[in-house]
């Protein structure tokens, strides 16, 4: 073995749990677990380091972040803070379209150093994968900059990187009015275009969006192209965009605080993942929760994520997301936990290679200071973090 962690406290996450180890040891070779068990049938290795009772969790998983884009949308934030609505400052030119301008603005290289110091601070909480989006590039050469951003981003730092493509996030200004021209312009050029970039397509259902017709030529077009899709769904209104997502057998379905019985029973059917975004909850100031309680009655998995962005969820903070799934969403420590690793890792198609503490898997780790699981959900603003382990290697 290359190195051994031993006399820690484990949340293998295997199981229907935390899948816990009380006195429990990891071993990892050639950057995989190469063995998960007690400390005292531990193997020898090369390097062994004593984590004094700490607990170990699979290394975090943000599955859901528009990481990469530019500007800041503060002061459109300030005028909502004085009654302005997202979709009025949308429907004015602000919005999504304010990011696009200023997104547009930038080369990769600019792209790329704007959005690390973003990318540290989710690095710094045992962030170990991440999914960044496009979608504010809205042509071609926009998209595909976007997302050579995101896979730059991979290079630059120890991180596993998702790149999707969200170029049916909004239509952009020079196809005003004709929203079928612009799909078709996703469909037959963008996302050919992305293979081999994006790990998968997605798009924005919703009134300010695109209705369920397009979303459908979009899923079309991604399928031929050999991809799969997720889906920005039932955000602000129901239009059963999580129930067509299913009928693609969706990786996800995001956001859905107005998802139906129906979607959900689609979803559960499917394997579609719920991924909750607790951040645009609360910056949106929603009422409107997502039914939790269904999505677990109905068997469907949850994840939670940042939906880091500059107009509804300008955190970077996936730690934070955890106490607000809790405490705004209900979820249990336990929910909550498996919403970041595991069930984020099937979120992005990667429940084979990340998510738990499991032999063969990634040896991506996150060691805290603390050996106590509730610790990382009960706090706000404070990061208990000891250490970060990508590919078996302390970052
Ligand atoms: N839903 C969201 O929460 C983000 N995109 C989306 O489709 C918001 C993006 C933005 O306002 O810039
Ligand atoms: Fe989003």
């Amino acid at each position: 073995m290359d190195r051994l962690w031993t006399n820690a406290r484990l949340a293998t996450l295997t199981g229907d749990g935390l899948g816990p180890v009380e006195r429990g040891a990891v071993a990892a070779r050639d950057g995989r677990i190469a063995w998960v068990g007690d400390v005292a049938d531990a193997p020898d290795a090369a390097d062994i380091v004593d984590c004094a009772g700490r607990l170990i969790t699979p290394g975090l998983i943000d599955c859901h972040t528009h990481l990469v884009h530019g500007g800041s949308r503060a002061n459109e934030w300030a005028m909502r803070l004085e009654g302005a609505t997202y979709e009025e400052i949308a429907r004015a030119g602000g919005g999504i379209v304010s990011t696009m301008r200023a997104t547009r603005e930038m080369d990769e290289e600019a792209l790329v150093a704007s959005a690390l110091p973003r990318l540290d601070a989710l690095l710094a909480e045992g962030v170990t994968t991440i999914e960044i989006k496009s979608g504010y590039g809205l042509t071609l050469d926009d998209e595909i900059k976007m997302l050579r951003a995101a896979r730059a981003l991979g290079d630059a730092r120890m991180i596993r990187v998702a790149a999707t493509l969200l170029a049916a996030h909004v239509v952009p200004p020079e196809y005003k009015g004709d929203a079928d021209a612009y799909v078709d312009l996703v469909c037959e050029r963008i996302i050919p275009a992305a293979v081999g970039l994006a790990d998968a397509v997605d798009g924005f259902c919703e009134g300010i969006g695109f209705s369920p017709q397009q979303i459908a030529r979009v899923f079309d077009a991604a399928k031929a192209a050999g991809l799969p899709v997720k889906l920005h769904a039932e955000q602000l209104s129901h239009l059963a965009g999580a129930s067509l997502a299913a009928s693609y057998r969706a990786l996800s379905a995001d956001h859905l605080e107005h998802i139906d019985a129906a979607d959900i029973a689609a979803m559960a059917e499917a394997g579609t993942v719920a991924v909750l975004l607790p951040g645009a909850y609360y910056v949106m100031r929603e009422t409107h929760k997502p039914p939790v309680e269904a999505l677990r009655d109905a068997g469907v998995p949850m994840a939670l994520a940042t939906d880091c962005n500059p107009g509804t969820s300008p955190t970077t903070s996936l730690l934070l997301m955890l106490n607000m799934g809790a405490t705004l969403f209900g979820l249990s420590v336990t929910e909550c936990l498996r919403a970041v690793t595991v069930n984020a890792a099937a979120a992005l198609g990667l429940q084979g290679e990340i998510g738990t503490i499991e032999v063969g898997k990634a040896a991506d780790l996150a060691i805290w200071n603390t050996s106590e699981p509730a610790e990382l959900v009960y706090r706000l603003g404070f990061n208990p973090l000891h250490k970060r382990i990508k590919d078996g290697l302390c970052t």
